[in-house]
C-alpha cells in the first residue's frame, strides 16, 4: 500500500468542547497518523465558503459555513499508508449515530452537523484541501 498524505480538521465544536488533545492522541497513538503540519485558525466565510464549495447547492450549506466560522479549527496534514482511506474509516460515519464504535465521530461529534472533524474523501479531495490550507505543501509524497 502506498504511503498518503490526506486532511483533517478538527472542528469548531471539537475545539469548544476541549476534545482538540484526546483527538489529536487518537490520530497519532491508535491510528498511526504522522502529523505534517497544523495550525489553529478561525475561518472567515469566504474561506469556509470556498472549501466546501461543493455542497454550495446542498439545503444545510448555509448553516455549515455559519458552523464552521463559529470559532477555531485546527487543519492538519496527516501521513500515513493509506492515509486517506484510512482516514475515513478511523473517523466514522458522517452521522455520528451510525458511525461505528471507537471511531472519532461516535466518540465525539455530538450531531451530523457538528461532527467533530473532517477528512478528505478521495485522493482529488486531498489535492485540493491540503493547499487550501498549507499552500506550501503537497498532497504528494517524496
Ligand atoms: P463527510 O465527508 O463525512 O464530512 O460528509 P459530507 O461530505 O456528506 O458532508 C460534509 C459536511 O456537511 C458534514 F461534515 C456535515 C455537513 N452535513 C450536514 O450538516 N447535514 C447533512 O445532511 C449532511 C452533511
Amino acid at each position: 500500500m502506498a504511503v498518503e498524505r490526506t486532511l483533517l480538521i478538527i472542528k469548531p465544536d471539537a475545539v469548544r468542547a476541549g476534545n482538540m488533545g484526546n483527538i489529536l492522541a487518537m490520530l497519532e497513538g491508535e491510528g498511526g497518523f504522522k502529523v505534517l503540519a497544523l495550525r489553529m485558525e478561525h475561518l472567515n466565510k469566504d474561506s469556509a465558503g470556498k472549501f466546501y464549495a461543493v455542497h454550495k447547492e446542498r439545503p444545510f450549506y448555509g448553516e455549515l459555513v455559519e458552523f464552521m466560522t463559529s470559532g477555531p479549527c485546527v487543519p492538519m496534514v496527516l501521513e500515513r499508508e493509506n492515509a486517506i482511506l484510512g482516514l475515513r474509516d478511523f473517523i466514522g460515519a458522517t452521522d455520528p449515530a451510525e458511525a461505528r464504535e471507537g471511531t472519532v465521530r461516535k466518540r465525539y461529534a455530538g450531531s451530523k452537523a457538528e461532527n467533530a472533524v473532517h477528512a478528505s474523501d478521495s485522493p482529488e479531495s486531498a489535492a485540493t484541501e491540503i493547499p487550501h490550507f498549507f499552500p506550501e505543501m503537497t498532497a504528494r509524497v517524496g
